[in-house]
C-alpha cells in the first residue's frame, strides 16, 4: 500500500518542477541570471529516496537520501535541453541522472532511473562531472572522473582521478569504453571531448595533474590527440589556456562545457581556481582559440564571466561556481550550466552574438596594477570625452 505521505510530497515536487523561471535583476549586458536553480536535491524523484510502502516505511522516511544535484553535462537533442547532472548521495557517492526540459531554463524532470555504468573499473568509488560531447562520427559521448583510492600511500583520503568515457545514441543505452589514458600525465580530470576530428584524430581538452586535488606541473588546460577512441591514448599534451601568477587560473584550471563553434572561433567555457584565506575560490571565465587549431588560444578576456554571488557562495563547498555544460539553440541562444558551491545546477543564458562580443571585445589582462589602472582611465577618459568632461 502506498504512503498517504507521498501523494502531498509529490505535490510539492510538481509545483517546485513547473514553477516558471525568471531572470533576476542582475544586469552586466553580457549574461542573465536567474531567480531560480534550475536543479536541487529536490527535484530527484522520490522513488529514488523513499520507500513508497507504507508497511515498510510507515513513516516516510528517506532511506536513501541525496545531498546535492550539481555539475551537468547538457545536450540539445530535438527540440529538447538534456542535462546530465551530478546526483550525491548522503553517502557521498555521485552518479549521473538524465532531466530533461521543454524550455532550457525550468521544468527540468529526471528520467525513472539514473544511469548504471557498466562495472568496468573494480577500484572505481566515484564518479562526476561528465560533459556530453555530439561528435562527429555520430555518437553521444559523455567524458567524467573516476576517481579511485590511491593504495600506494597511506594517506586514507588519497585518491587517484581518470577520465572515464561512455557513449550512447539515445541517453537511456550508454556503452563504458576504457579511461582514457594520458602518457605523460598522472592523473586526469575536467576533461572534454572536442566535437570535431582534428587532423583525423579524436582530440581532448585535458587538466594534467601531479596529484588528485594540486595540479602541481600541469601548466593548465591540455590539448592532445588519439587514434582510437575505444582504446584512447593519448601520447603528448600540449598547452592551450595557462595558469598563470595573480589571476583567476593560478592555482588551478580546467576545462567546462564543450567548445562552441562560431564563425571567429571557438569559445571555450571554463573554470579557474585561486587559493583564498577562505579556502579555494571557483569562478567561470571564457577564451576563443583558432578554428582550424582548437588548441591555439586566440582571444582571453580579463578576469571572470560568472563569479559565485548572493546565495550562491554558500553550499558544501562554498565560493565555488562551477560549469561543464552548455546548450546552444537553433535561435543562437546560449544556456551556460553551472553549480554554485557543489550544491545547486543554475543557468545563465546569453547569445552566441553577445558572447563573440564579449570574448574579441573584452580587453586582456595586461597582468599588474599599474598596467590595469591604465588600462582603466585610458577607458574611463574615452567616456569622459563622450560626456564632453
Ligand atoms: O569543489 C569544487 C570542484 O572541485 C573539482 O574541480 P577541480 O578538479 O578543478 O579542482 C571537481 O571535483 C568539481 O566537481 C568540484 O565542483
Amino acid at each position: 500500500m502506498i504512503h498517504e505521505r507521498y501523494q502531498i510530497e509529490k505535490d510539492k515536487q510538481d509545483a517546485l518542477i513547473a514553477r516558471k523561471n525568471v531572470k533576476s535583476d542582475f544586469y552586466n549586458g553580457v549574461f542573465d541570471r536567474y531567480e531560480y536553480p534550475v536543479l536541487t536535491r529536490e527535484h530527484t524523484p522520490l522513488t529514488w529516496r523513499y520507500d513508497l510502502n507504507k508497511e515498510t516505511n510507515p513513516y516516510f522516511m528517506e532511506r536513501l537520501g541525496i545531498n546535492a544535484v550539481m555539475n551537468s553535462g547538457a545536450i540539445y537533442l530535438d527540440g529538447k535541453y538534456y542535462l546530465v547532472a551530478r546526483v550525491e548521495g548522503n553517502d557521498r557517492k555521485s552518479f549521473f541522472g538524465v532531466a530533461v526540459s521543454d524550455n532550457g531554463t525550468y521544468g527540468f524532470r529526471f528520467m525513472d532511473y539514473p544511469v548504471l555504468l557498466e562495472d568496468t573499473c573494480p577500484e572505481e568509488t566515484n564518479v562526476y562531472d561528465m560533459r556530453l560531447t555530439k561528435h562527429e562520427d555520430g555518437y553521444i559521448y559523455g567524458v567524467f572522473c573516476s576517481e579511485s583510492k590511491d593504495t600506494s600511500v597511506s594517506d586514507l583520503s588519497a585518491a587517484v582521478a581518470a577520465a572515464g568515457i561512455v557513449r550512447t545514441k539515445d541517453l537511456v543505452k550508454w556503452e563504458r569504453l576504457p579511461n582514457l589514458v594520458t602518457k605523460r600525465s598522472p592523473q586526469q580530470r575536467n576533461v572534454v571531448l572536442h566535437p570535431e576530428f582534428v587532423n583525423g584524430k579524436y582530440a581532448f581538452y585535458t587538466r594534467p595533474m601531479d596529484d588528485f586535488i594540486e595540479t602541481g606541473s600541469g601548466g593548465g588546460i591540455g590539448f592532445g590527440l588519439c587514434d582510437d577512441i575505444t582504446h584512447a591514448v593519448i601520447d603528448e599534451e600540449k598547452m592551450t589556456s595557462l595558469r598563470k601568477y595573480h589571476t583567476i587560473t593560478e592555482a588551478k584550471n580546467g576545462a567546462g562545457a564543450v567548445p562552441i563553434k562560431t564563425d571567429r572561433g571557438w569559445i571555450h567555457i571554463a573554470h579557474g581556481v585561486r587559493n583564498t584565506a577562505a579556502g579555494l575560490r571557483y569562478v567561470i571565465y571564457a577564451f576563443a582559440t583558432d578554428l582550424n587549431d582548437p588548441s591555439k588560444v586566440i582571444a582571453e578576456p580579463s578576469g571572470l564571466l560568472i563569479g559565485p554571488r548572493g546565495a550562491e557562495r554558500v553550499g558544501d563547498v562554498s565560493n565555488v561556481v562551477f560549469t561543464n555544460g552548455a546548450i546552444v539553440n537553433e535561435k543562437n541562444e546560449v544556456f551556460i550550466y553551472y553549480a554554485s558551491s557543489d550544491t545547486r545546477l543554475h543557468v545563465a543564458t546569453t547569445t552566441i552574438d553577445k558572447l563573440i562580443d564579449y570574448v574579441f571585445n573584452t580587453p586582456a589582462d595586461p597582468g599588474r596594477s599599474v598596467l590595469c589602472v591604465q588600462q582603466r582611465c585610458d577607458f574611463i577618459a574615452k567616456n569622459m570625452e563622450l560626456l564632453g568632461r
